[in-house]
């Protein structure tokens, strides 16, 4: 069993203008605490990808020893492994868990996004690292949401997996605390971290100890 970090932070390449400004907020998260980052880029330019995840990782072996930083890349196994990074989050309509675990091998983290039961069990029978259930609350930041499974749907997915669980969705610092109170062992953060990022994961470490 993985000893889970509570802060998940989703590093959303479309809240940022520039590399640098990507790159600017991955540090900020890492020296606020972070160990647990995902590079998600619903863009899809596999070369520009590769050249921001290539940064990310090189940012995050940088400078102090830090505890060790895990970064997730979302959607493409391809891109995890040439990047170097240490897991994939994939949902519904990307590879299997299956296929994917033969790209990134025994070792690596893979995540699985659900938004019913039956996703949740189905995803629990694979090789799953953790699982992630959302959106807990109403978001912005994801283009055609699931419908919202609330803090029932956490409290739903809780019974139906001993993997580790991360609540997605509309997460923010006042409501973090109550998704942990559901079951959740995380929660996986894009908005509530942009405005002033090491503020805010230290906020949400506050509330989440
Ligand atoms: N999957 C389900 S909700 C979501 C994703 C990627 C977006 C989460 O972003 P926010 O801004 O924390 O609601
Ligand atoms: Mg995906």
């Amino acid at each position: 069993m993985i000893l889970f970090p509570r802060l998940y932070a989703i590093l959303d390449s479309s809240a940022h203008e520039s590399t640098q400004g990507l790159l600017a907020f991955a540090d900020a998260l890492i020296a606020s605490g972070c160990t647990l980052l995902q590079y998600r880029n619903k863009g899809g330019n596999a070369r520009v990808m590769l050249e921001q995840a290539t940064q990310l990782r090189r940012l995050s072996r940088a400078g102090v020893p830090t505890p060790h930083v895990r970064l997730i890349m979302n959607d493409r196994a391809d891109l995890c492994v040439a990047a170097e990074f240490d897991g994939v989050h994939v949902g519904q309509d990307d590879l299997s868990p299956e296929s994917v675990r033969k790209i990134i091998g025994p070792d690596r983290w893979l995540g699985v996004s659900t938004h019913n039961p039956e996703q949740l069990r189905e995803a629990d029978l694979t090789s799953a690292d953790y699982l992630a259930v959302g959106p807990v609350f109403a978001t912005s930041s994801k283009n055609n949401p699931d419908p919202v499974v609330g803090l029932e749907g956490v409290r739903r997915a809780r019974q139906l997996t001993r993997k580790p669980l991360v609540a997605i969705g509309g997460i923010n610092r006042a409501n973090a605390a109550s998704a942990i109170e559901a079951g959740a062992d995380s929660v996986a953060v894009i908005s509530d971290l942009i405005r002033d990022p090491r503020k805010s994961a230290e906020e949400f470490f506050r509330v989440l100890r």
